[in-house]
């Protein structure tokens, strides 16, 4: 039985959004008190679309520093930039030839992002499933918090060490690596607030690409913006629902109160046994005080951390001289699998 390790990555993208932190780094910051965790900026992934070089530096900082505001602690788990350990970019070559086309023209992510401009997509876009199966079983992590609209995307990386481990089962035998080299990484989906949805359009996830910035809160926003935000959110005529089951066909209330349940900690039904029969402006004014409390003290520290690039900067080159050493060790083995030469 592998030992338990959990992996996750953020894309240094900018607009780091409330669907982010409650969608994935909330449950990372909890799984440090139980698993031994490493989490990446995920700059490569970044660059499938195009990026301005200097907003992009800025962008891996602002991660990290988000990392660090809402309680990751880099000293005692790993928090590094992709690009400083060459061996997620080796080990998602070898995928690529592992992956079949067809799994890869089911993404739906793809097909969302290229939209009809298809022929003009990067080829990084397309296969950026598989580079995100390297960035996970590089450290042959067995844990992936992660946000709804990555479970396909986690299923393609089961399918992958799965293919490798078959393909190469009478091989990894003989370099006594046991039956199965790479474990099948579990995806955590956990929380309230598994899908965040846009503010303006309860339809549509969060999203760092939208182009109005009402839709989303981003965690470097002050206390009038997130107020501003929540009060301006889209909402229904109807008062809220007493139970769980009146929020199913009202998106934009259902969204709201799953914000409020995963900030507060409590269930959805439990927000609905306060609120509920009451009217959105009071349920509002809830939101935006829970929501400035829980977020301004994480963008306060974002703050201070963007006047400290170099402490920023040696938090990831620290992290990633110690990714290096598990993901070299996993690279090793997989050259010998595969049948390369390489220098002991
Ligand atoms: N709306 C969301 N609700 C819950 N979780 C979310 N995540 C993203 N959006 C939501 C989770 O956040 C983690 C990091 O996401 P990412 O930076 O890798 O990229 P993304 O999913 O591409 O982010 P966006 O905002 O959706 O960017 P664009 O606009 O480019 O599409 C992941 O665990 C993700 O599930």
């Amino acid at each position: 039985m592998a030992k338990e390790l959990v992996f996750s990555g953020v894309q240094p993208t900018g607009n780091l959004h409330l669907g982010n932190y409650l969608g994935a780094i909330v449950n990372f910051v909890k799984l440090q008190d139980t698993h031994n965790c490493i989490y990446c900026v995920v700059d490569l992934h970044a660059i499938t679309v195009w990026q301005d070089p200097a907003e992009l530096t800025r962008n891996i900082r602002e991660v990290t520093a988000a990392f660090i505001a809402s309680g990751i602690d880099p000293k005692k788990h790993i928090v590094f930039n992709q690009s400083q350990v060459a061996e997620h970019a080796e080990l998602a070559w070898v995928f690529n030839c592992v992956a079949r086309l067809g799994w890869l023209n089911r993404m739906t992510q793809f097909k969302e992002k290229a939209g009809k401009d298809r022929e003009n997509a990067s080829v990084g876009l397309y296969a950026y499933p598989n580079l995100m199966a390297a960035d996970i079983l590089v450290y042959r992590a067995t844990h992936v918090p992660v946000g709804e609209d990555q479970k396909q995307h986690l299923e393609l990386s089961r399918d992958i060490a799965q293919k490798f481990n078959n393909d190469f089962s009478e091989s990894i035998k003989v370099h006594g690596l046991g039956d199965k080299f790479f474990p099948l990484p579990e995806p955590l989906i956990t929380g309230p607030a598994t899908r965040v949805m846009s503010l303006r359009d309860g339809s549509k996830k969060m999203s760092k690409s939208d182009a109005s910035d009402y839709s989303r809160i981003n965690l470097s926003d002050d206390a009038d913006a997130i107020a501003q935000k929540v009060r301006k959110a889209k909402t229904d005529p109807e008062p809220l629902p007493s139970e769980d089951e009146g929020l199913k066909t009202r998106p934009e209330a259902d969204n709201l109160v799953g914000i409020y349940a995963a900030l507060s900690g409590r269930s959805k039904p439990d927000v609905l046994r306060e609120f509920g029969g009451g009217q959105f402006s009071g349920f509002k004014n809830s939101l935006v005080d829970l929501a400035v409390e829980k977020l301004g003290p994480i963008g306060a520290e974002m703050k201070k951390l963007s006047q400290d690039s170099a402490y920023v900067d040696e938090v990831l080159i620290d992290g990633a001289n110690r990714a290096r050493v598990i993901a070299g060790e996993t690279m090793n083995h997989v050259k010998d699998i595969v049948g390369f030469i390489r220098g002991r």
